[in-house]
């Protein structure tokens, strides 16, 4: 409700739009799923070490040094941390968020995950496991940034986004090497890569969809594919050379 009162003229329209949209109803009967997964081409590049020596508190938390997570690919030549959604093609409706947060940690001066998605108007808890002062700053553009200090301990966070936003950092004030992304998506219909590089988005309604790929370094790309009533279909994309 306070997310609501502080909003512009603007987003007070939106809103407005969106409540007189139907409820998004899923037939069990004829949805379908899309799944795919992300390829990486060519040599990974090599990712530099956190420097965190400029606090100890945060350095020995680790036993092995951290890189950094801009690249990853994955042992079977796939790309983690992919964003991948349904961008187009979905009837206009409502759909409602899911009743349990989204968790962003802050663990070892690193955010978990790197990359996080999230329904709009879907909780997003943030907590800090670590014994120093985070400064979570949500950069995001079309949503309201916001820039708050996170103490040890801590009482966690909760944060909305009222509106589509793919993808935007989220970094800490404190530790500069500290940097997350979350896109907040409309519907349910979004995942993110992880170790194999695979993604799988399911109950989709039969339709012709474009669906988009976001890549914090690679940027967007996109694929469009025809789901027929209770059917599957598969989506690759390529990155690098
Ligand atoms: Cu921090």
């Amino acid at each position: 409700m306070l997310l609501l009162a502080a909003c512009g003229g603007g987003q007070q329209t939106r809103t407005e739009t969106q409540a007189s949209l139907p409820e998004a109803h899923i037939d069990p009967a004829t949805a379908g799923t899309i799944t795919g997964k992300v390829l990486f081409k060519g040599e990974a590049p090599a990712m530099p070490v956190i420097d965190m020596s400029s606090n100890p508190q945060c350095e020995r938390q680790h036993h092995t040094p951290q890189k950094a997570e801009v690249v990853v690919v994955n042992g079977n030549g796939t790309l983690k941390n992919v964003f991948v959604w349904i961008k187009a093609g979905l009837a206009p409706a409502r759909w409602a968020p899911p009743a349990e947060a989204a968790r962003l940690d802050q663990n070892g001066c690193v955010y978990q995950p790197h990359v996080l998605g999230i329904m709009k108007g879907q909780q997003l808890e943030i907590l800090n496991g670590d014994p120093v002062n985070h400064n979570v700053h949500a950069e995001s553009t079309v949503n309201a940034a916001w820039n708050e200090s996170q103490p040890p301990r801590a009482e966690h966070k909760f944060k909305q986004f009222s509106s589509e936003e793919v993808l935007f950092p989220v970094t800490c004030s404190v530790h500069p090497w500290m940097r997350s992304y979350i896109g907040v998506s409309p519907h349910p219909f979004f995942a993110v890569t992880g170790d194999d590089g695979t993604f799988s988005l399911k109950g989709v309604p039969p339709g012709t969809y474009t669906v988009e790929a976001v890549h914090e370094k690679y940027g967007r790309k996109e694929g469009k594919l025809t789901l027929a009533p209770g059917g599957s279909a598969v989506l690759e994309f390529t990155y690098g050379s």
